[in-house]
């Protein structure tokens, strides 16, 4: 393609403004013959094994993970159950720390944070204390190696992911034979699957050896049959107490299996379906009475009833079930063509929007094989992990990310994938009660920045990164929005006690600061960083402040939706009243501490105080342009390249603040491959596109997945905003499937950047409320009306957002807002509504 190597070596030799006017001209360029390429599917391929972790394809089915390497000489199934942690039940609350936290909050009101921290760092030492843990880390399963004799030399290789199906498959030839591989974890069977193939008969003999990382594992072998049994590490004060058992069971057509002292050796064969079953005691975070080798057993000896064909079939229903209700194109290119490492290599460099796509499915493809309803929510590396200490444990850490993983839920409409979140605030609702009671004296319940299988809720990590109390807070954010989405009051009225416990904590916390009179939290922190060497305590941080807005407005509203505890519902309201409002510091920031402490130069990953911008809804370029300016300000100040989450979070926050360019070039960014290094700030992708903070953390993943959403449509702001940061270079495209709150189900598409149909399922009734660019003109089966006031649509009632305070130094100069136009029009239930857009 000479126009592509022409354009390629133009933007090397430009500037970044050059090179934006060039990627908008090469897109007009493209659009007009998309459709000379075919629509690639959606797929991972290459065209070598992976030779490490990091190139390696992810299969799961919620329950079980694998990685597969798809190396013909020697296959290596990496394999994860989502319960095999290390330790045992138990909460991790420290004692006797009422009185230090008390004093801790004195020295803040009184000015001294130094002193603060100082004793902070002492009640809380960096280290668990011997009687405490920290948390434990989510652990590995084993190895599955299969060897076969003179396949290290092989042509034709081939290797793909594919994520309409949730299969992976692997082919090569040796001497004349071409080799096939299929694994899937089947969602339908609960096992893993792996047939092999080879086109001449009797061509499939290698032998199938299983080990592990861990100090007390057995592997056993029977006739047929391998069994490999071992039990969770013991870490801190706990002892590794959860029992896992892994089979494998190969079955062939012709040819016959035997074993040795360390495997099973198939020989002669002509086809072999390989079942690899796993089971743990693992009942709940309180039981560990299950029988291991029992589950694995009786799973895997229903799967065998099972005709690979039809296990096959069942489980891509299952999937597609999920999967295909979002489409999504946003125009293709010759890029496409390339296998997928190459094209992340390629992604800054060339024009390559169908790797946006695949990229956001795969988000998605990802969120569906790692959490699934009745299962464990998804950890820091989802379910992914080849080790026994892995990084930060993959625990999960909820001053940001594992909220992350949950932000394309409810809008890439996968919210029962949303379930096994509920599920854990629920645990977490009656462990937090001791942390609450015992550290706080408080009632309700609380966590801090980390929890983990045994759901605990105490100090982790120390008195820098682990005094943040407000873990219940953010994450109960999840159950209102599940609510505002599907309108579903049976699921609010049942989550109703965990909300409450969450508002209970909170109404108990807050004490009144001695400058202003505020009602403020203390102690606490904006997530990680620091506003002098090495001290991050505070009072009153700007994201607490909004957190809590946030849990009293839901408390509120569902307390009056439910008709329920009015008068509780009325004191919330008073405190509410008393809690500051945001503030724009001397540098025209949204401050992210009580006093005006920002540092331009601060280039902190995590940036807590635009919580309120996204995912909340506090902040809006057209109920709040100030704040609204302020918070562009502290990102742009914050800079673009961070670890991969930071970076999937400014996704987002670009998308809020309307800019789709600079959401693109955070996605380039993301897109860009992951460093070599395993540890640092320099996040990226790897070749088999999952999330570098480095190393692998599936967040980043999550969150870009959410901000391509976002970029498309909008609904926290009341009313649906179509198109709210469409990027210059995204000039064609359509969308399927993704929801608004209120249960709209919605697809558009749009031609040179302007919305040209849409179709909007509404699946509870009532009014819509559309924001569309002013001079669109719609026509439809549906009356529309210019919308005056309030939606009335319950599911967009927008909370008041307090006149910020501004400094006098600040310089806001008022951004310009796309102008738009706001249109009605009643839904019924089950109502079908289409629109044009006349020309
Ligand atoms: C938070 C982040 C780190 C990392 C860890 C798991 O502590 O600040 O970057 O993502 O979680």
């Amino acid at each position: 393609m000479k126009t592509n190597h022409n354009y390629i070596n133009f933007i090397k030799m430009h500037s970044n403004a050059q090179r934006w006017m060039v990627l908008v001209i090469f897109t007009a360029l493209f659009s007009s013959v998309n459709r000379c390429y075919s629509q690639t599917q959606l797929r991972l391929n290459y065209d070598t094994p992976a030779s490490n972790w990091n190139q390696a394809l992810p299969l799961g089915n919620g329950r079980l993970g694998l990685m597969v390497f798809g190396d013909p000489a020697s296959e290596h199934l990496q394999l994860n159950e989502e319960t095999v942690w290390a330790g045992e039940p138990g909460n991790n609350v420290p004692k006797n720390v009422i009185g230090r936290i008390e004093e801790i909050r004195t020295l803040l009101f009184q000015g001294k944070s130094q002193e603060a921290q100082q004793l902070s760092n002492l009640t809380f030492p960096r280290q668990a204390p011997i009687d405490l843990n920290y948390g434990m880390p989510y652990q590995t399963v084993g190895d599955v190696v299969l060897s076969f004799t003179g396949h290290n030399i092989y042509t034709n290789y081939k290797r793909e992911l594919d994520i309409t199906n949730a299969i992976s498959r692997t082919s090569y030839k040796v001497k004349g034979v071409t080799f096939r591989r299929t694994v899937f974890a089947s969602f339908s069977d609960d096992v893993i699957i792996m047939k092999l193939t080879a086109d001449r008969p009797k061509s499939l003999s290698f032998s199938i050896n299983m080990g592990s990382k861990y100090k007390t594992q057995k592997l056993s072998v029977y006739p047929g049959q391998l069994e490999l049994t071992g039990t969770g590490g013991s870490v801190d004060n706990k002892v590794g107490k959860v029992a896992f058992a892994a089979k494998i069971a190969p079955v062939v057509k012709g040819g016959r299996i035997s074993t040795t002292n360390t495997g099973l050796i198939i020989s002669n064969a002509d086809e072999v379906t390989i079942y690899i079953s796993i089971g743990t005691n693992f009942k709940n975070y309180k039981d560990l009475s299950g029988n291991a080798a029992k589950k694995a057993n009786d799973i895997l000896n229903k799967a065998k009833t099972v005709a690979y064909s039809q296990a096959v079939i069942s489980h891509t229903k299952k999937y597609k079930k999920y999967f295909d209700r979002v489409s999504i194109d946003l125009g293709d290119s010759p890029q496409s063509q390339k296998t997928t490492d190459v094209r992340v290599r390629e992604f800054a460099t060339s024009f390559d929007p169908q790797l946006l796509s695949l990229y956001f499915q795969f988000g998605r493809y990802l969120l569906i094989s790692c959490s699934q309803p009745g299962g464990q929510p998804a950890n820091l590396q989802g379910i992914w992990n080849d080790s026994n200490s892995p990084p930060w444990d993959s625990k999960y850490t909820v001053n940001i990310n594992t909220e992350m993983n949950y932000w394309p839920a409810e809008i890439t409409n996968l919210a029962e994938m949303h379930a096994p979140l509920f599920t854990m605030l629920r645990d977490l609702a009656e462990t937090g009660k001791e942390s609450a009671r015992s550290m706080y004296g408080a009632r309700g319940w609380n966590m801090h920045h980390n929890t983990d299988l045994w759901r605990i809720t105490g100090i982790v990590d120390g008195g820098f990164y682990g005094i943040w109390p407000m873990g219940g807070a953010w994450l109960t954010q999840h159950l209102w929005q599940h609510y505002q989405f599907s309108g579903d009051e049976k699921f609010l009225k049942s989550y109703y006690p965990v909300l409450k416990g969450a508002a209970l904590f909170y109404l108990d916390m807050l004490r009144e600061e001695p400058t202003h009179k505020w009602l403020i939290m203390a102690p606490s922190m904006s997530p990680e960083n620091t506003y002098e060497s090495g001290v991050g305590i505070a009072a009153g941080t700007t994201m607490d402040n909004q957190l809590i807005a946030d849990v009293f407005n839901n408390i509120i509203n569902a307390s009056k939706i439910l008709k329920l505890d009015a008068a509780f519902a009325d004191s919330i309201g008073v405190a509410l009243k008393r809690m500051p409002p945001m503030q724009i510091g001397q540098y025209s920031q949204l401050q992210e501490w009580l006093k005006d402490m920002d540092k331009p130069k601060d280039g902190h990953r995590h940036i807590s105080h635009l919580y309120g911008l996204y995912p909340s809804g506090q902040i809006s370029p057209f109920r709040t342009p100030e704040l609204f300016e302020a918070s562009r300000n502290s990102l742009v100040y914050r800079g673009d390249k961070s670890t991969g989450w930071s970076m999937g979070w400014k996704v987002n926050w670009w998308a809020r603040l309307l800019d789709g360019n600079r959401a693109y070039k955070l996605i380039s960014d993301q897109l860009s491959p992951a460093p070599t290094e395993t540890k640092g700030q320099n996040g990226g992708t790897y070749p088999n596109l999952l999330d570098a903070h480095p190393p692998f953390q599936i967040d980043g993943n999550f969150g870009c997945t959410a901000g391509i959403a976002e970029m498309l449509m909008q609904s926290y702001d009341g009313n649906i905003f179509i198109l709210p940061a469409l990027p210059d270079v995204l000039q064609n495209g359509s969308v399927k499937g993704l929801r608004a709150k209120g249960g709209f189900e919605l697809e558009f598409q749009w031609k040179a950047g302007k919305l040209k149909r849409l179709t909007v399922v509404s699946k509870v009734g009532g009014n819509c409320r559309l924001r569309i660019a002013e001079k669109l003109k719609l026509s439809g089966n549906a009356v529309l009306k210019l919308a005056r006031g309030e939606n009335s649509n319950r599911f967009y009632k927008v909370e008041m957002t307090k006149a910020p305070l501004i400094s006098e130094k600040a310089r806001l100069v008022g951004l310009t807002i796309p102008r738009t136009q706001l249109l009605d029009f009643d839904t019924k239930t089950g109502g079908v509504y289409t629109f044009v857009v006349d020309e």
